[in-house]
């Protein structure tokens, strides 16, 4: 028993430098992490504790010793190595416990990384998506916003549209209003119009019915009338009953305003041209049934510029047929205060610029004068001349003279009526 326990701790001692001071927790550390589970390893193990726990037990405390180093050796109780390893082994096990309480923290920790990078990995997919519909929702968005400039643009156009549309309106609405009073003037106008046409048509019917063939019957009254002569239609003209020279007168000729071009051919002379209430020639194919049908006198009043007024009266008046060349047939004696211009042309036959009737054989008298009347060599009167708005000395105007000089009247009038009346 002796020798076995010597053995032992002989073992121990040889085995085992141990050193106190630092080499315990380094060189010692396998060993006692395998005893922390049971002492009884510990004691059967490298370390032969069973030797030292045997050291305790005796009565007589037994020291043991170790060799730290070469040099160095201590020696300890049993019993203090005992109280020295508990304390030693109650660390260790404060130690192992606190590692495995950071494992247990460490695996907790991990756990939660884990879930983590899960999540993380989950937010970064959800990123992904978000970017992706964020991208195509900036996309619209900005298709969107082209839109709606569009749109803007295209309201502001129809905004400017509608105010354009809107100041025409009130334009239109103006000239319709406009229009409207120009429509009832008018109106109002057709109606007078009517009225005096029914009673113009009441007037001709009269006539019709009295059968007129002068203007003797209407006195003095001015107006136009209708004239009736056997086998030739019937037309009006224009009876002048208040004159200087007395009623019953027709108006054959007039000029005042130069608003009737006179210049015309022998086919507008035949049939007449101008307005009756203004300016005109009643025609000579009339004249020549006038006169015909009845015998006539002429008045012819003339009017200066400087205003005064002279006439020219001959007590005979007859023009022949158109194949007499419309000739003035008879003209009578003249008195008057103008002078005696027709003379000259008695005998003569009608002349236009293209019926040259005249003694002149080299020269066309109508052209010259720029009228047409019973031109001879050419004429001393010229009552279808031109018309000068002012006094004018001009072989073309409308002169009535003595000699042969050409002053223009202001206004002219030839007017007829049967011989009976005088
Ligand atoms: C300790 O030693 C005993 C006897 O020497 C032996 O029976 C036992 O198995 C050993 N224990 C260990 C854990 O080695
Ligand atoms: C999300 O995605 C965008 C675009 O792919 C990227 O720029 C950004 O860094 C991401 N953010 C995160 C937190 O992953
Ligand atoms: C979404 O897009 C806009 C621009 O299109 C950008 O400013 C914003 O940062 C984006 N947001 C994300 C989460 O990608
Ligand atoms: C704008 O108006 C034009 C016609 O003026 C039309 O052709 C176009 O489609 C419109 N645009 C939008 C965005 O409505
Ligand atoms: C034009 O004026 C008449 C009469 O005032 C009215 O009846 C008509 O509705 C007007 N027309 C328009 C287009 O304004
Ligand atoms: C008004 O009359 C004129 C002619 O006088 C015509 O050109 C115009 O179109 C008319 N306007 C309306 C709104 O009737
Ligand atoms: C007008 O002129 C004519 C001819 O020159 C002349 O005889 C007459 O006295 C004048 N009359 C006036 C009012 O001047
Ligand atoms: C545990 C152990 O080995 N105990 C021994 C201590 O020493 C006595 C005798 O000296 C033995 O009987 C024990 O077995």
């Amino acid at each position: 028993m002796q020798s076995k326990n010597f053995v032992c701790v002989l073992v121990f001692m040889l085995v085992i430098p141990w050193s106190l001071q630092a080499t315990v927790s380094i060189k010692k550390k396998e060993p006692v992490k395998d005893c922390v589970k049971n002492k009884a390893d510990c004691l059967n193990s490298t370390i032969p504790l069973v030797a030292m726990a045997n050291i305790t037990t005796t009565p007589k405390p037994k020291m043991a010793e170790f060799q730290i180093n070469a040099q160095k050796t201590i020696s300890i109780s049993k019993d203090d190595l005992n109280d020295l390893l508990d304390v030693y082994m109650s660390k260790l096990a404060e130690n192992a416990a606190t590692i495995n309480d950071k494992e247990n923290e460490i695996s907790v920790l991990q756990e939660r990384d884990k879930t983590e990078e899960e999540i993380l990995l989950k937010y970064q997919d959800l990123n992904t998506t978000c970017s992706a519909q964020n991208i195509t929702f900036g996309i619209n968005l900005n298709e969107k916003v082209s839109q709606i400039k569009h749109l803007q643009l295209n309201v502001s156009i129809y905004e400017a549209r509608l105010k354009r549309k809107n100041h025409l309106l009130s334009i239109y609405r103006k000239l319709n209003a406009s229009n409207t009073s120009t429509i009832i003037d008018l109106k109002s106008k057709v109606k007078d119009l009517e009225r005096r046409l029914r009673e113009r048509k009441d007037d001709l019917m009269a006539d019709w019915e009295a059968a007129t063939n002068s203007c003797l019957s209407y006195g003095k009254t001015v107006g136009i009338h209708l004239i009736q002569l056997p086998e030739f239609r019937p037309f009006l003209v224009p009876c002048e009953g208040r004159t200087a020279a007395g009623p019953g007168w027709m108006v054959i000729q007039r000029r005042y305003d130069g608003s009737v071009d006179f210049y015309r051919n022998w086919q507008a002379y035949r049939q007449g041209f101008g307005k009756l209430n203004a300016e005109f020639f009643l025609g000579l194919e009339k004249l020549h049934r006038l006169t015909s049908y009845q015998p006539h006198e002429l008045y012819v009043s003339l009017r200066l510029f400087n205003g005064t007024t002279r006439f020219a009266f001959y007590d005979d008046f007859l023009i022949g047929s158109e194949s007499e060349g419309y000739v003035l047939k008879l003209l009578g004696t003249y008195h008057g205060d103008a002078s005696d211009a027709m003379r000259t042309h008695d005998k003569m036959k009608f002349s236009t610029y293209d019926r040259d009737h005249d003694e002149f054989t080299h020269m066309n008298c109508a052209e010259y004068h720029h009228g047409a009347w019973w031109y001879d060599f050419c004429s001393r009167s010229n009552l279808n001349g031109k018309y000068f708005k002012a006094g004018t000395d001009s072989e073309q105007s409308i002169f009535w003279d003595r000699w042969y000089s050409f002053n223009s009247l202001k206004s002219v009038q030839m007017l007829i009526r049967p011989k009976s009346a005088a």
